[in-house]
């Protein structure tokens, strides 16, 4: 059994409605299990500015699907949310769905990089996952609760509770 943490991100087409959806159909997997979810958190962009503001959570799921097989999963939850991949990188997406980190599992193919790049780098991903699991390490062995404590927050702020 494994413990993978995931990013949940939309800012189109209601990214309220498309967190609770996609939550939803992450509880309803096979072969994973939601022990934990975050808060639902209100964001600013990161990278390109000319965008809508992010809705982001982050939540933790136990599985036996290796990590390929979880991101096949993820990426037809995001498809199946409309998701259409266009060549505007880092722009406005339905629905984001990341692997931030499986066990202690440090991966660098070409359709998977964990932990999730950027991770370090992004209140967004850092405070939801600093809220369910503040004891938690990196594989490199640094603090997530220390990275969270010392992020700018750039108006990150909860906006509501998912579970
Ligand atoms: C560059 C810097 C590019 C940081 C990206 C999200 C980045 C975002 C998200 C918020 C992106 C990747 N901003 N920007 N939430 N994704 N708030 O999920 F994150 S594009
Ligand atoms: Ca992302
Ligand atoms: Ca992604």
């Amino acid at each position: 059994m494994s413990l993978a943490y995931i990013g949940l991100g939309s800012n189109l087409s209601d990214p309220h409605a498309q967190i609770i959806s996609a939550l939803t159909q992450l509880e309803q997997l096979t072969n994973c299990s939601v022990t934990q979810v975050s808060s639902l958190y209100f964001s600013r962009p990161m990278g390109p500015q000319n965008q809508p503001d992010y809705m982001n959570a982050v939540v933790a799921l136990e599985t036996i699907l290796s990590p390929i097989e979880l991101l096949d999963q993820l990426q037809s939850i995001e498809n199946d949310a409309g998701r259409v991949r266009k060549d505007n990188r880092w722009g406005a997406r339905i629905l984001d769905l990341d692997i931030l980190l499986f066990n202690e599992m440090v991966i660098n193919s070409e359709r998977l990089v964990v932990p999730h790049y950027g991770l370090k780098l992004r209140e967004f991903v850092l405070l939801p996952l600093a809220e369910i699991a503040p004891s938690l390490l990196l594989p490199d062995g640094t603090s997530v609760l220390q990275l969270a404590n010392q992020i700018e927050k750039n108006g990150l702020k909860i906006h509501s509770k998912l579970r």
